[in-house]
């Protein structure tokens, strides 16, 4: 996409206050130099006309003087906001909600750090039909106004299964949210391409969320597409045990060979494990810090969520993990995360479909990934307490 300003502010109200943030900043700079510039062109015909050129040459440093204090003043004032505003990350997300995803996404529309330019929707965790309305639901409960579409319901080959043991049958275990805005027309895979197509040499980040269906299909039917891409973040794999089958995760094993292409496409991947996402285990205490803080209608949402899902054996039952949102706070903020450099591969066949080997030691080629292998818990569940409660504030 270009760097249009009119572009930019349709990207939701966010980008909007951005924009208004450039044109207030840009006004400051012209009215403040138009009526200094009067005022000393007054001035210096006075002090030449009664006191001659030598006031006037100090009149001038004087002038100078001020309009160096000024200027800086209005670069502190302004510089951070319009910092972060031109330091926006583009991003697509694509996603299939599911309880997590919720969390994941009201984390990413909370977050000045990312331009959300499009949130495409797969089937996952439910069938795409409820995975798409709970993301137009979410995203219209966030208030941004950030185009949602859907894309495949099944994988690239073999069936589909979902996962409603872990998210309820409606994907959100019956936490009831407004319906949200229509989709917005055609398929994912077109929408991923035509975000790309406009957008520079590897400036958007890919997050994957769910299968990885959608992204596979936009960068298989067009992969020169994939130059645009600046990195694809995947919450998938497992370095270890699977969630699904005792080898695979669920996002991986869904469509492993959707994930082969983004492994192979050439573009920075980086890893959102079951281990790392285990680390971002949301407990009792956790869960208590965020209601207690307060906040609009998607704390409450989150708050309701957590409420439900079910604390997960497999961690001990010490609480439930916040899968996906892993991968959006890579987007946000990195330095929550300590990261290696893996070699990643998925198996296709067998028993072992959809586990990912991941090499973090004696790596057998060139890097292709990286992993997210420790994670700032407290920072990450603070990061997200503040997201999420500053979000649809005064929306119900
Ligand atoms: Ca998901």
């Amino acid at each position: 996409m270009s760097n249009d300003l009119s572009l930019r502010a349709t990207a939701g109200p966010a980008a909007a206050a951005r924009t208004c943030s450039y044109i207030v900043l840009a006004a400051s700079y012209d009215i403040l130099l138009g009526y200094t510039g009067t005022v000393a062109g007054v001035l210096v015909a006075l002090l030449t006309r009664y006191n001659g050129p030598e006031a006037t040459l100090s009149f001038g440093v004087m002038v100078d003087i001020l309009l160096m204090v000024v200027i800086g003043g209005m670069g502190t004032l302004y510089g951070p906001a319009l910092g972060a505003a031109m330091s926006a990350r583009a991003v697509i997300i694509d996603t299939d909600p599911g309880t997590d995803d919720a969390v994941a996404l009201f984390l990413a529309l909370g977050s000045p750090e990312l331009d959300v330019r499009l949130v495409s929707v797969v089937g996952g965790n439910v069938g795409l039909a409820r995975t798409l309305a709970n993301a137009r639901a979410i995203v219209g409960l966030s208030g941004r106004r950030v185009p949602v579409v859907a894309g495949a319901e099944r994988p690239l080959l073999g069936g589909f299964t979902s996962a409603p043991h872990a998210h309820g049958d409606d994907g959100l275990f019956g936490v009831a949210l407004p319906e949200g805005p229509p989709a917005a027309p055609g398929v994912a895979a077109d929408a991923i391409r035509a975000v790309l197509r406009g957008a520079a040499p590897a400036s958007v980040t890919l997050i994957g969320i769910g299968p990885a269906t959608n992204l596979a299909l936009a960068l298989a039917t067009e992969p020169e597409l994939a130059g645009r891409v600046a990195e694809i973040v995947l919450m998938t794999g497992a370095v270890g045990e699977g969630n699904v089958t005792p080898a695979a995760e669920f996002n991986a094993w869904s469509d492993p060979e959707a994930l082969a292409v983004l492994l192979a496409c050439g573009r920075p991947v980086v890893l959102a494990t079951l281990e790392t996402t285990a680390q971002a285990l949301c407990t009792p205490a956790r869960k208590a810090a965020l209601r207690a803080r307060g906040g609009g209608a998607c704390a409450r949402a989150v708050c309701d969520i957590w409420d439900r899902v079910p604390v997960s054996a497999r961690l001990g039952g010490l609480g439930h993990p916040e899968h996906d949102a892993c991968a959006v706070a890579w987007a946000v903020a990195p330095h929550l995360f300590g990261v290696r450099k893996v070699c990643a591969s998925v198996e296709l066949a067998g028993a072992s479909r959809g586990r990912t080997n991941i090499f973090r030691h004696r790596l057998p080629g060139a890097a292709n990934a990286r992993l997210l292998e420790t994670l700032d818990a407290e920072g990450f569940f603070a990061l997200l307490g503040e997201r999420v409660a500053g979000l649809g504030n005064g929306m119900g």
